[in-house]
């Protein structure tokens, strides 16, 4: 019997690929920093009995109509709001995530995100680069406290629930908002449940670690911009669409808010153009919550592991509901 074909959609290390040879025929993506094409990812899902995917790569209904043998679509992340999960489940294909191992890298990285816009970094960083360091002044590059703050976190799961911890290390005060309260948060962290306005209204940093769904579309957008204090943060390490991009540059640059630290955007990669760019307090990362050695190799791996599940006939253990 023929070998179960395998595609990858991003060039993969040897090992990972090894890890799938031993029973699959594999083929992948020549590059690890472009993504495929949908005209080649057509073409491949068309044969594939198993997908090896990421965040870029978009599998709608009308990809999924051309999978003539897929049994499962493993994506090399938590989130999976780029796969069309209704049609996949429609046709029988399992569709497997990665969580648990990026919760704290991802969080360490919110947190970085969260001092970097706090205390300017960005900026620090440039006017030395730029060779515009004139003298130590009394309020030069002043910032706010992080310790003692209030922190709003919107979306308790496992990274909303990690940033917490990180949070109570800085003795900040945490508040949080979820679907639903959870009083072991609240117990061991001290964290206690706000509705989304007062979360707003009373927050220095509003941290956004929801998931990217119909209802969290543009979450932040004008509305809940202007109820957020002036001298407040926004920190963005979850999907770039669950905020407003144009209401959030035109809060920033009316000064609603104080400034933005942002790991994700609407449509990834921005290019130097992109206006929220233009703005001084805007700390922009390149999609990177996740990118720590380990946590990028576990993951590969997990996603390698989801694929042998599948073909054998199992469930993959992190199977998306
Ligand atoms: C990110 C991710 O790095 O797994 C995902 O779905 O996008 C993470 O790996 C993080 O959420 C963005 O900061």
């Amino acid at each position: 019997m023929d070998k179960p074909y395998v595609f990858i959609t991003r060039r993969m290390p040897k090992d990972i690929t090894a890890r799938l040879e031993a029973s699959c025929r594999v083929s992948m993506w020549e590059y690890e920093d472009i993504p495929v094409t949908p005209d080649r990812l057509k073409e491949e899902i068309k044969q594939a009995d198993a997908l090896f995917c990421n965040v870029s790569d978009r599998i709608d209904t009308d990809m999924l109509n051309k999978a003539e043998h897929l049994k499962v679509i493993a994506t090399m992340a938590v989130g999976y709001n780029n796969i069309d999960i209704q049609a996949a489940a429609d046709k029988g294909i399992q569709v497997a995530h990665t969580p648990g191992v990026l919760t704290e890298t991802t969080a360490d990285l919110t947190f970085a995100l969260l001092m970097a816009s706090a205390r300017r970094l960005p900026e620090g960083i440039d006017i030395i680069r730029n060779n515009e360091w004139g003298a130590w002044a009394p309020f030069f590059l002043t910032g706010p406290d992080i310790h003692h703050a209030r922190i709003g976190i919107i979306g308790m799961g496992r990274i909303g629930e990690a940033v917490a911890r990180r949070a109570a290390g800085f003795n900040m005060d945490i508040v949080y908002h979820n679907r639903s309260p959870k009083p072991e948060e609240e117990e061991s962290l001290g964290a206690s449940y706000a509705g989304m306005d007062e979360l707003l209204a009373t927050s220095d940093f509003v941290c956004v670690q929801t998931p990217y769904t119909k209802e969290t579309h543009h979450l932040i957008g004008r509305n809940a911009l202007q109820k957020m204090k002036k001298d407040a943060v926004l920190i963005n390490t979850s999907r770039g669409a669950v905020v407003d991009e144009t209401a959030l540059y035109e809060a920033l640059k009316a000064g609603d808010i104080r400034a933005a630290g942002l790991d994700v955007f609407e449509n990834e990669p921005i290019r130097a153009d992109h206006p929220l760019l233009t703005l001084p307090n805007v700390t922009a990362l390149p999609h990177i919550g996740s990118a720590s050695e380990d946590t990028r190799q576990q993951m590969a791996e997990m996603t390698a592991d989801h694929i042998l599940e599948a073909l054998s006939g199992e469930t993959v253990s992190n199977k998306v509901v």
